[in-house]
């Protein structure tokens, strides 16, 4: 992976942060999306000084289609050959039942976790087939495997996300590129504070009591699967905390 280039969406904190973490510590050239682009720079500052890491940060809403396709149109000529793109943009919005939930909150999950993710994969994807290889890696989720209570649209765009790296396997065959699924279970991020906007003592209590994952462990996930030989395809990883069993049952 030395030199690879990585592109990894939603790089401005946790699991995203995370794996540019470790594939910086396997000296690849990294190139970094997401809105808060002052995070960006420090995190590409900070990994330019521990490992020397070449960075690109880009600002880009992964909802943007226009934007999305610029960003990486408008790469230089040296970082366009973009070896790993890491699809790990997302969030969830409330834990409502359905009948109880806003259409603001479900558009913008559908928006960013499913458009998003076709979106960043279009705009990728032709170049690593012309060029023979390459490997899309997408952050689904268990949410997208087993349903529970409140996750309903989360969870639709997560089974989506995965549905569509299915489909995929079967679009690049022969092409010699790629694809891997990657199901989390609770991984310690700031993810429940975007789900909760902002209360940060409820979402603490989602990791209350127990060893969830946190986001290097499923760095670490994504490094192993891109690291295996060339014919080695890894199609589906479910990373659960020890103390998880299944989406509902955690052993707290
Ligand atoms: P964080 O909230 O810590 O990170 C989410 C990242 O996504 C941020 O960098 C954020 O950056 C980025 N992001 C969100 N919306 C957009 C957007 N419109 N355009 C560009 N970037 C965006 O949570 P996690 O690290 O936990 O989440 C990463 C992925 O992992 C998500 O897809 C999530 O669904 C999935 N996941 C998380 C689990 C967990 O328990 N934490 C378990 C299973 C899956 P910014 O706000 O700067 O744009
Ligand atoms: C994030 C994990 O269980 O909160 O996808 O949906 S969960």
């Amino acid at each position: 992976m030395n030199n690879s280039v990585v592109l990894i969406t939603g790089a401005s904190s946790g699991i995203g942060e995370a794996c540019a973490q470790a594939f910086a510590r396997i000296g690849s050239k990294l190139i970094l999306f997401a809105r808060r682009s002052e995070r960006l720079e420090k995190i590409a500052e900070d990994l330019s000084n521990e490992f020397s890491t070449e960075c690109i940060v880009r600002q880009v809403d992964v909802r943007d289609k226009t934007a999305v396709q610029m960003a990486v149109a408008k790469l230089p000529a040296e970082w366009k050959n973009i070896d790993v793109l890491v699809n790990n943009a997302g969030l969830s919005r409330g834990l409502a039942p359905f009948h109880e939930g806003s259409m603001q909150d479900w558009e913008e999950m559908i928006d960013t976790n499913l458009k998003g993710l076709i979106y960043m994969t279009k705009a990728v994807l032709p170049g690593m087939v012309a060029a023979g290889k390459g490997h899309v890696i997408t952050i689904a989720s268990i949410a997208g495997r087993q349903a529970y209570p409140g996750g309903n649209v989360y969870s639709a765009s997560k089974a989506a996300a995965k549905m569509f790296s299915d489909s995929l396997q079967i679009d690049v065959l022969g092409t010699g590129v790629r694809i891997c699924n990657v199901d989390p279970g609770l991984v310690e991020t700031e993810f429940s504070e975007v789900r909760f906007r902002g209360d940060t003592e409820r979402a603490a209590k989602v990791y209350q009591n127990y060893s969830p994952l946190q986001a290097a462990d499923v760095a670490d996930a994504v490094v192993w699967v891109v690291t295996r030989p060339a014919h080695v395809s890894i199609h589906d990883i479910l990373i659960m905390p020890t103390d998880q069993a299944t989406a509902t049952l955690v052993n707290r």
